[in-house]
């Protein structure tokens, strides 16, 4: 399998990380999804990352897509997200916060970072903050477990804490969420999180 995307997107690391918990070998591909974008075009029309290249062909696209083929090629016993119920409801539902906070502090880098400053729009800047920080609060008030087995809530958590303090580290100073410190303590001293951790967003930046 090829696994294309730079670990920078918290997309393309949760994916990462998931591959190595459930014992998946893969070549990384780190073409960049900015300065390579013809290239990525044509393994995802959509010029987005992640892709998923498996051995027989087939492109499985979108990180959701993707860990959902891997739960399902493991099995329900071994995979990320429980196969039904309420467990399964509430998982989906931390992970909906969590994708939902990476899109709206990414939304907020590309609209501080990328955007020419002429062109920005300071308002939908705090509206997309003000989303983003709502849907961090309510994962700090959940319970999260200190030991046992790693599921995808708390994968896609960590990899959502990483990069928002990468993209914006104002809005997580140590001490803020605690609950949140000790999820990404404790996740980050993994092998699987240390073999994808992202030195720097590498975002092309405007002035
Ligand atoms: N829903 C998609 C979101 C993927 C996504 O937002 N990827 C970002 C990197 S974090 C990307 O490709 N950005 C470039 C762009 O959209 O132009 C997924 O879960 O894979």
């Amino acid at each position: 399998m090829i696994l294309v995307g730079q670990y920078d997107s918290p997309y393309v690391r949760r994916v990462a990380i998931s591959l190595r918990v459930l014992g998946f070998a893969y070549r990384h591909d780190t073409r960049s999804v900015f300065a390579d974008f013809d290239a990525m075009r044509r393994v995802n029309p959509l010029g987005r990352i992640p892709s998923l290249l498996l051995d027989d062909g087939e492109v499985l696209l979108d990180s959701a897509a993707i860990l959902d083929g891997l739960d399902q090629t493991v099995g329900p016993a071994r995979a990320l997200i429980p196969p039904a119920g309420p467990e399964r409801r509430r998982a989906l539902t931390l992970i909906a916060l969590a994708t939902g906070a990476i899109d709206k502090v990414g939304a907020a880098a590309y609209e501080r970072l990328i955007r020419p400053s002429r062109l920005r729009w300071p308002e939908w800047i705090d509206r997309c903050l003000t989303q983003g920080t709502g849907a961090i609060a309510a994962l700090a008030a959940e319970p999260w477990p200190a030991t046992g087995e790693l599921d995808q809530a708390q994968i896609t958590t960590a990899c959502m804490l990483r990069f928002v303090q990468m993209a914006d580290p104002d809005l997580l100073p140590p001490g803020r969420f605690p609950a949140l410190d000790a999820l990404a303590l404790r996740c980050e001293a993994l092998p699987a999180f240390q073999a994808t951790c992202p030195a720097e967003y590498l975002l092309p930046r405007n002035a």
